[in-house]
């Protein structure tokens, strides 16, 4: 009996503890059907600093239907991060907490949260880079290799070398699974708190969706497609200035902010909507 009362007067008092929780400084509040998340207990426990400062999140807060829950980090690891993502992690319509997790001494891995039982608990994360001062940026979310299930995008060490690594989630396992590996990309500068320069998106038009990523100079972009388990290129795009801000997808054209305050507008190379407008002219005229 001894060993069960603290333990219920934790889950109890946790909610409120956590509305008083300091937000990490710049941190912002990720919002999607219900659930937000966002950082908590500024730390200097990991001087790092690769975006813009040394303080790190010690806390991660999760709010549904009004009721808030946290989850503390143990002093081995912080959230080198700004703002955590919401995302179907497994394909099965619930949704995770991503986050970028540096263990002091093992360096960054990303990890995944979830409400379960009433409470906020860590559900699975990836082998950390092995290194302190190794951090990695997600770069998207969603079936890259048309499997029906999703896969987790992440750009490994952005600035030394970044390497594009697909990860697996079956939605169970504590160990969020490597599925393929390709290097030569980078989607944040050091000290920069934009963290989303990578977009997804369907790029060929067959379906299935495919990232666009700077390549490690950060002034080309490049299509990426998974055939099998294998990472395929398209054609780059050289925008001849370093790309600063995220890309964005407007109807056929992808916006890309560059320095200076310039964006650079690409076409898509194909048009699945014009194809399908142009398959019902064939039609019409063959009437
Ligand atoms: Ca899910
Ligand atoms: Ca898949
Ligand atoms: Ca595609």
């Amino acid at each position: 009996m001894k060993s069960v009362l603290p333990f219920i007067l934790t889950v109890m008092l946790l909610p409120m503890a956590a509305v008083a929780q300091e937000r990490l400084p710049g941190g912002g509040v990720a919002e999607a059907t219900g659930l937000r998340a966002w950082y908590a207990e500024p730390t200097k426990r990991y001087a790092h600093g690769i975006l813009d400062d040394a303080i790190e999140a010690g806390s991660l807060i999760a709010e549904r239907d009004g009721k808030t829950y946290r989850y503390d980090l143990p002093d081995d690891s912080v959230f080198e991060d700004i703002t955590p993502r919401l995302v179907d992690a497994n394909g099965d319509g619930q949704l995770e907490i991503l986050t970028i997790k540096p263990y002091l001494t093992r360096g960054s891995t990303i990890a995944l949260y979830g409400i379960q039982d009433d409470t906020l608990v860590p559900l699975a994360e990836a082998t950390p880079i092995g290194a302190p001062n190794r951090w990695l940026n997600p770069a998207g979310v969603a079936d890259y290799n048309g499997d029906g299930r999703p896969e987790i995008a992440v750009i490994r060490t952005p600035h030394i070398g970044g390497i594009l690594i697909l990860y697996h989630w079956d939605g169970h396992s504590p160990t969020i699974a490597e599925l393929a590996r390709k290097s030569g990309y980078s989607s944040h500068a050091i000290g920069s708190t934009e963290l989303q320069i990578a977009l997804t998106a369907d790029w060929n038009g067959d379906g299935i969706m495919d990232l666009l990523l700077p390549r490690q100079n950060r002034t080309d972009i490049v299509p990426v497609y998974m055939v099998g388990n294998h990472f395929t290129e398209g054609d780059t795009y050289r925008m001849r200035r370093e790309v600063t801000g995220r890309l964005e997808m407007m109807g056929n054209f992808l916006k890309v902010p560059l320095r200076g305050g310039l964006t650079k507008t690409i076409t898509r190379p194909y048009n699945p909507a014009e194809k399908a407008q142009k398959q019902e002219k064939a039609l019409l005229q063959s009437d």
